[in-house]
């Protein structure tokens, strides 16, 4: 089989599972969130400022996708709430069937609100639906503006681009404008936030987001913070 056919046949599979995933996150109200960045432009930051702003009696909880290590889960598991490693073993993106299996032991009536944060990298992961409700893109300031024209896939197919790192800008030359009319370019209705997880700066604008989601999806109208 040459590469174009099975390349197709693994994505087949994989949106039969991230279907079935997406009726079992409607049937159990779970609102479910997929993070894509390059590596270090702090989605696992964002994910800990997060999760140390909610209340511990939120359901919320967080797969986490790495190549090798489980640092990441280890960062956030000390908030308390529920937390698993993904570990790919080389793979650059996750897929449908990683988030299943890592699914299996979690009640999903017990959990509101799941965070999956991607594999570091702009590329493969938009090309893998996880069953999520959305995907949110973040771009750090240190990047250059004029990723979401050279990554336009990510860019296009997420809700939300959070432009991290913006403690940052006075000391790089990012025109933050220009990256957001890039990704407007890409996705003209994009929503867009700027945050930093340094300073805070943004942060409760990122969590309304959340919560006004959360709001619009028809889950659990009880406020997240
Ligand atoms: N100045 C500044 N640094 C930040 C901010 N957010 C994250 N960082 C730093 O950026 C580095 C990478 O952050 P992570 O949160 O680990 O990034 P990540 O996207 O989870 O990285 P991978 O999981 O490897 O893809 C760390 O040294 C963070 O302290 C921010 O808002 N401002
Ligand atoms: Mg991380």
């Amino acid at each position: 089989m040459n590469r174009v056919p099975l390349e197709k046949k693994v994505l087949t599979e994989n949106d039969r599972i991230a279907t079935s995933l997406r009726e079992r996150f409607r049937n159990s109200g779970t609102q479910c969130l997929n993070l894509i960045s390059s590596p270090g432009s702090g989605k696992t930051t964002l994910l800990e400022k997060t999760l140390e702003s909610l209340s511990r009696e939120r359901r919320v909880a967080v797969l986490t996708g790495d190549i090798q290590t489980e640092n990441d889960a280890n960062r956030l598991k000390r908030f308390g709430f529920p937390v698993k490693q993904i570990t790919t073993g080389g793979t650059c993106h996750l897929d449908a069937h990683m988030v299943e299996r890592h699914l299996a032991d979690w009640r999903l009536e017990d959990i509101d609100l799941l965070f999956i944060e991607n594999v570091g990298n702009l590329v493969c992961p938009a090309s893998y639906d996880l069953g999520e409700a959305a995907k949110v893109v973040l771009l750090s300031v240190t990047e250059g503006e004029d990723k979401p024209l050279k990554y336009p896939s990510i860019f296009f197919k997420s809700e939300l681009l959070v432009i991290t790192k913006i403690d940052l800008l006075a000391y790089v030359p990012f025109n933050i404008a220009a990256a957001e009319q890039n990704a407007r370019r890409v996705h003209q209705e994009m929503e867009i936030l700027r945050v930093s997880s340094v300073n805070d700066e943004g942060l409760q604008q990122w969590l309304s987001w959340l919560e006004h989601r959360r709001q619009s999806q028809g889950a659990h109208a009880e406020a997240l913070v």
